[in-house]
């Protein structure tokens, strides 16, 4: 078995981190703008005002992905700069934005991929208390609504949040991200439940707005298990470990299962509960019912896991990495079996259409002399991971996948030193050059149609 005939071959981006033109026509404060002008907050204090430059070069970036052969594209809507406040006033300047970026994907065969919320919360929302706030659900929900209302006559796939586990957890329990607060469990368990509440206010109002009958879904991300061997011992382990819940209470939100089981069952996992529920907000069955409104795709972002084995005490147990375990430029373990176990499991577990939302990886990308960039680690990366996908078609009802990145962009606290992209995105003058992945990328899709 190998990729369904209309699998989605994309790249993803978001809003902030290669849009820039962060206060032009219009566009209202985002969290991410406040934070990376606030000193120390991020490398270099880098900030994402001109990224890309996306929001201008728009046309050019489209052509690029024509003409390395993709079919799809996963790109977040900024709430702000469509709602600068968040609410009420509608800027069409913003809209119009979306408009020409929707049709010229349209007119060059790419299927447009939209995320509602890649961490752009209007400051506007923040300062009325966030998702801390429980209005932002009906907030949240009426953004939705616009989206729908605007765009969905063209776009059909929708995501309504991406990466919550990291947003949550490096926004306000580590500090690390926008916002940049360090909230005690209370409040970020509040958050938490007040996030999901959105995200299925925004089911139903993406629904109620459709122009079309719509694929949405959530992207979530998390580090998958895989086990040692073939043994049924280790693979229940490694089973177990994915949906396992963090003891760590600094640690709660990196976790598959509390995010995705109230979604498709209507219910936090027992071992969530017992741990937490002494410090979550008051849940009622409105609200559970609400967090399950029917999807009909599950995103998942996929860039790692751990090797897992059954423990002599019958517990999964992770298997130590030795020193010299291969990483990316980064940091991050080079681990392709979770492409394969990954979607194995999360499909057994929810038995969704599953698009691999995100994948990747950090190089020290160089521009040649030649002027080229040989990238020769990300394409050892992806064949090896993209082996292990193909694999996966034989066990889960794969629909997409989704290369991050387009093009090397904003990382985030890590500002411009971290280059994900496929395509090489010189910053001093804002040229892009495709990287020899970007063209190993093209093949693969074209040998794999
Ligand atoms: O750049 C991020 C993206 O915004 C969310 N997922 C992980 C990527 C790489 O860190």
């Amino acid at each position: 078995m190998s990729y369904r005939k209309d699998f989605a071959w994309g790249c993803a981006t978001s809003s902030y981190q290669i849009e820039g033109a962060y206060n032009t026509d219009g566009k209202g404060p985002d969290i991410w703008d406040v934070f990376s002008h606030s000193p120390g907050r991020t490398k270099n204090g880098d900030t994402g005002d001109v990224a890309c430059n996306h929001y201008h070069r728009m046309k050019e970036d489209v052509a690029m992905m024509a003409s390395l052969g993709l079919n799809s594209y996963r790109f977040s809507v900024n709430w702000a700069r469509i709602l600068p406040e968040g609410r009420g006033f509608v800027n069409e300047a913003g809209i119009r934005f979306y408009d020409e970026l929707i049709d010229e994907l349209l007119k060059n065969d790419i299927t447009p991929f939209l995320t509602l919320y890649h961490w752009e919360m209007p400051y506007e929302i923040y300062k009325r208390g966030g998702w801390m706030n429980p209005d932002t659900v009906e907030w949240f929900g009426d953004y939705a609504a616009l989206v729908a209302d605007r765009f969905s006559d063209r776009v059909k796939n929708i995501f309504t949040l991406n990466e919550p586990q990291c947003f949550v957890g490096l926004g306000y329990v580590s500090g690390e991200h926008a916002p940049g607060l360090k909230t005690t469990l209370q409040d970020s368990l509040c958050i938490f439940h007040n996030v999901l509440k959105s995200h299925g206010r925004a089911v139903q109002r993406l629904r109620e707005k459709a122009r079309q009958p719509l694929m949405i879904g959530i992207a979530p991300t998390g580090s998958m298990c895989y086990p040692a061997s073939d043994d049924p011992k280790d693979i229940e382990a490694a089973r177990k470990a994915l949906f396992a819940i963090p003891e760590d209470p600094n640690r709660w939100t990196w976790n598959v299962s509390a995010w995705s089981d109230p979604v498709f069952f209507g219910q936090y996992p027992n071992e969530f509960l017992q741990r937490f529920e002494a410090y979550m907000p008051q849940i009622t069955d409105a609200d559970m019912k609400l967090i399950s409104e029917p999807v009909d795709i599950y995103g998942q972002n996929i860039y790692n896991g751990h090797m897992i084995r059954m423990g002599e005490d019958g517990n999964p147990t992770y298997v130590e990495r030795p020193a010299d375990f291969p990483q990316t430029a980064n940091g991050w373990p080079i681990t392709p079996e979770c492409l394969y176990w990954g979607p194995r499991f999360l499909y057994e577990r929810y038995k969704t259409p599953l698009y691999i939302t995100e994948n990747g990886t950090c190089c020290n990308d160089v521009l040649s002399p030649d002027g080229a960039v040989h990238d020769r680690d990300r394409v050892n990366f992806l064949s090896q991971y993209l082996e292990q996908l193909e694999k996966a078609t034989e066990v889960a009802d794969l629909r997409g996948y989704f290369l991050w990145s387009l093009m090397d962009n904003f990382e985030w606290n890590r500002g411009y030193s971290d280059r994900f992209g496929m395509v090489y995105v010189d910053f001093n003058n804002l040229q892009r050059i495709p990287k020899d992945s970007a063209y190993w990328y093209r093949d693969y899709i074209k040998s794999h149609k």
